[in-house]
């Protein structure tokens, strides 16, 4: 077909008009429209400079336009001033790009497609599920890196061809999932899915498709008409993901050439003097002024213009709230502001166990192993609470919660060493001794524990020099010899006759002093009144006790399975904790009076501190 038009437009005798069809649909899509509609409206609500980090879309005549409407692109958050307005793109961003932002006082606006959100949350759950995950997409496209920074780094691998897959070193009983880029060709992703399905057994897939409907209907659109076309020129940007898979679809269609042009004055005019039918398409992120300059210009070569038949699409999405992000999990169930800051806290440690080249990978490795994805991460969710409350930033408490969650990891791995305690499961895992080997458990400890106070001393975690020192003194003394170090010498070597007051001074030196810590620093990140930092130590005070009395009840009561680690080993080992001195009953009452001791000291706070109340609910009653 396409060969006789061909004849037909050059032989002498033509009688068919040379046309051009327009595939349908084409041009903007729904998260496109949305997120410049963000820039635009947030240049209305907050005035210009309104700073946008990296291009909004992949167009360079949308960008033109709003910087003439006042926004500024910038490629990093360190370019934008601190305090302004900063617009994330609708690729999506790590949580990293967030997390800086915040630090920097940026107000945020977040124009993520919704359609990329919904990737995100499901990478970030089947990593949560234990599972390894394929993104099959393009390494350093924006979306792709995006995703990625979701979840801690080697947590998902990116695969764009099924002999990606041979170079991975993972055994075919693997728990796997795979998400897709959302602009990613439907057929290639076809292919990608059959390889991972004939190579693993269990894998999860997304409940309903990753390649969004703007990129499945404009890949199916120019599909539908190529085959019939002498060329296709597909009106995009060069940088624009979906907009050089419209070129290769065509192509593998059956059209001889498919040309990637910005706009009208990129027509190749050698190939168009001899095409009698042109198909005209446009990326998901190309203005319909781009298009409509292309067709001009076409007709003005004599050419009639012709819409091909196909979709209408209807999607419309919410716009974005213009009230700019500070991305705290302030909202939601206890369960879910967990969640979140469980994610938030194991991105933070990630990034600061770092990647550095030249450093011993095993250290690195055990380090990861003892921190991240475990735990309840109930210290760092407490500092986030009274940093909330006191009106400090969540991207600073995240940062003291990462260091705390550092000490409290680092207290687990040599808790469990033979000379301590000698177990073999923390957390439903090998303990890390058993997993690599003692030395590397030590020096892993060592290297947390260090890690822990460059990240409080380092300025990111506050601007105030001052607050950075007290920040270290006061955890400095959480582990020394009035902290956890002293309080696991008395569980060690504890008096022949022990008393109450002594198995108290115990459990608060060893459970107490980090979770008293969590509520100090909190009340360090933002103003608070003396008489407020009094209530809040006084709630640490008893929070800790109640804390490891349900840890001591735990003990005797629990379930193994839930709780992730040996049980009944106290009694055994002839240790005396609040269930041997009060029994389970008086252990119990004890718990409960001592939660009705933390509600009390936050009454004057009223609902601000319903995140407070909730941990102390959760400490009192958990059973894990
Ligand atoms: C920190 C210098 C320094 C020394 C450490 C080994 C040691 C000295 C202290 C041991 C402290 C210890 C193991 C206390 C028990 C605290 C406790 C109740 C742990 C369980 O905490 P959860 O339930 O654990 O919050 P997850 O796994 O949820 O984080």
């Amino acid at each position: 077909m396409a060969a006789s038009s061909m004849t037909m437009a050059t032989g002498q005798e033509r009688k068919a008009p040379r046309r051009v069809l327009l595939a349908n649909p084409r041009g903007f899509c729904a998260g496109v429209q949305r997120a410049i509609d963000t820039v635009e409206q947030a240049l209305s609500r907050h005035g210009a400079p309104v700073y946008v980090r990296r291009a909004i879309v992949h167009n360079r005549a949308v960008v033109e336009r709003l910087e003439q409407l006042g926004a500024v692109f910038v490629q990093e958050i360190d370019d934008i001033p601190a305090g302004a307005v900063a617009v994330l793109s609708a690729h999506g961003s790590a949580r990293s790009v967030k997390l800086a932002a915040d630090a920097r006082g940026l107000r945020m606006v977040d124009a993520i497609c919704p359609l990329v959100a919904k990737v995100h949350a499901e990478v970030e759950g089947w990593y949560r599920a234990g599972r390894h995950v394929f993104l099959i997409g393009h390494l350093g496209h924006p979306e792709v890196v995006g995703t990625l920074g979701q979840v801690p780094s080697g947590a998902v691998s990116v695969v764009s061809r099924p002999a990606d897959l041979e170079a991975l070193d993972l055994p075919p009983n693997s728990a796997v999932a795979y998400a897709v880029q959302t602009t990613f060709a439907m057929r290639d992703a076809d292919d990608m899915v059959a390889a991972i399905r004939e190579r693993f057994r269990d894998v999860a897939a997304p409940r309903s498709s990753d390649i969004c409907y703007a990129t499945t209907n404009r890949q199916q659109a120019v599909e539908a008409l190529a085959a019939s076309c002498d060329l296709v020129l597909v009106v995009g940007d060069v940088m624009s993901s979906n907009a050089r898979r419209l070129t290769e679809v065509a192509e593998a269609a059956g059209t001889p050439h498919a040309v990637l042009i910005a706009g009208a004055d990129d027509l190749p005019l050698d190939l168009l003097a001899g095409a009698a039918t042109v198909g005209l398409t446009a990326a998901a992120s190309t203005p319909a002024s781009a298009v409509d300059a292309v067709c001009a210009a076409l007709a003005a070569q004599g050419f009639v213009l012709e819409e091909a038949e196909g979709l209408a699409e209807q999607v419309r999405f919410k716009p974005v709230s213009l009230e700019p992000l500070h991305p705290a999990p302030e909202s939601g169930s206890l369960e879910d502001r967990l969640a979140r800051l469980r994610a938030d806290i194991d991105a933070a440690l990630d990034s600061a166990i770092g990647h550095a080249r030249g450093r011993d990978r095993r250290l690195a490795e055990a380090m990861r192993y003892a921190t991240i994805g475990g735990g309840k991460r109930f210290r760092a969710l407490l500092v986030a609470a009274v940093s909330d409350l006191v009106g400090g930033s969540y991207a600073q408490a995240l940062r003291v919660g990462a260091a705390i969650e550092c000490v409290h990891a680092q207290s687990l791995v040599h808790d469990d060493l033979p000379c301590m305690d000698d177990d073999d499961l923390r957390r439903g895992r090998p303990t890390l001794h058993r997993k690599f080997d003692e030395a590397t458990a030590v020096l892993a400890g060592d290297a947390l524990l260090a890690l822990a106070f460059e990240i409080l001393a380092d300025e990111p975690t506050h601007p105030d020099p001052a607050v950075r020192a007290q920040l270290v003194l006061a955890l400095a003394r959480a582990v020394g010899q009035d902290g956890l170090a002293g309080g696991q010498m008395m569980d060690l070597y504890p008096p022949a006759k022990p008393s109450a007051q002594d198995m108290f001074e115990c459990e608060s030196r060893k459970t107490g002093a980090l979770i008293r810590f969590a509520v100090e620093a909190g009340t360090l990140l933002g103003p608070c009144s003396a008489e407020e930092r009094a209530r809040l130590l006084r709630f640490a005070e008893n929070l800790g006790l109640v804390f490891q009395i349900r840890d001591d009840m735990l003990d005797s009561i629990g379930d193994a399975q839930v709780v992730g680690k040996a049980l009944r080993k106290d009694e055994a080992a002839g240790r005396k904790g609040a269930t041997t001195l009060l029994g389970i009953e008086g252990a119990a009452r004890q718990a409960s009076e001592l939660e009705n001791a933390c509600q009390e000291a936050l009454s004057p706070f009223g609902a601000r501190a319903t995140p407070l109340r909730d941990l102390a609910r959760f400490a009192v009653s958990r059973m894990h």
